[in-house]
């Protein structure tokens, strides 16, 4: 595959985005599409991303937790790239720049240094400022949000769509990151619940993996990234008009309403 062609399959994927309509996936007309392809992909979609005034803040990670490799049939971790405009700062959200959004419990975690390679989850916590909890709404731009394979999510910058932070954030330090209960509720009722540890064992071992991953594509975690450790249970569907709130243990709660239009 030439640089052209990934050029392409990107925009594509932007034109969906953009406009909100769902395309067939890119293995059918690529099937020998290679991870390392998928991530050029990737990347070639945050540039237009970026051409049009955006700018990566972070990465997040996915499918770091049995539920979510079971719910996408789908089994290794993958990453993509947080902009500023996936970042919702109110608490009144409207679907109407998404086609099938879901949304999923998180942790996230505010980098300090720069971190590099293969690095300990010691390393990790040392350059991390604070963690707290998050809402991820993500949004195939596939058909159904359904059969793809893992270049194709990659190349979707791995369903990336918006994010909502928690205001309550913590050091890494101050408590067991491994062990905390996690709930999300819809309209006052517990829908999904977990601990923490379903996140790759322990958050912070997202955080490591992420740095050897982007390691092997010639880049690094740099300070003042925001990274999203993956899903600690399944994506629900995301309803009109409908609350959202995500408890974590000694991480506060953080809410979302969709508005009714
Ligand atoms: C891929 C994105 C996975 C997570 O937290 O596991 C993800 C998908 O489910 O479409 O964000
Ligand atoms: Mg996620």
């Amino acid at each position: 595959m030439n640089s052209q062609e990934i050029f392409n399959i990107a925009q594509i994927l932007d034109i969906a985005t953009l406009e909100k309509r769902e395309i067939e996936r890119i293995t059918l007309k690529y099937p020998q599409l290679e991870l390392s392809q998928a991530y050029a992909i990737q990347e070639s979609g945050i540039q237009l991303r970026i051409e049009r005034g955006d700018r990566p803040i972070g990465f997040k990670m996915g499918l770091t937790s049995l539920a979510k490799r079971e719910q996408m049939n789908l089994d290794s971790s993958i990453y993509g790239v947080l902009t500023q405009k996936m970042k919702i700062t109110g608490s009144d959200f409207s679907l109407s720049h998404s086609i099938h959004p879901r949304i999923e419990p998180e942790i996230a975690f505010f980098i300090q240094q720069d971190i590099q390679g293969s690095v300990t989850p010691e390393r990790v916590l040392d350059a991390c400022s604070g963690v707290c909890g998050a809402l991820e709404i993500i949004d195939s731009r596939f058909l159904h949000f359904k059969y793809f394979s893992l270049p194709d999510v990659i190349a979707d910058n791995c369903s990336s769509s918006y994010f909502l932070l928690s205001k309550t954030i913590k050091k890494p330090r101050d408590f067991d990151l491994s062990n905390l209960e996690m709930s999300l509720e819809v309209n006052g009722s517990v829908v999904q619940s977990a601990l923490s540890k379903e996140i790759s064992q322990n958050p912070v071992n997202s955080v490591v993996q992420l740095c050897s991953m982007l390691a092997e594509r010639g880049a690094f975690l740099a300070a003042g990234s925001i990274v999203l450790a993956g899903a600690a249970t399944q994506a629900i569907p995301l309803e009109k008009g409908s609350a959202y709130t995500l408890k974590v243990q000694n991480l506060g709660a953080v809410s979302l309403r969709i508005t009714p239009d």
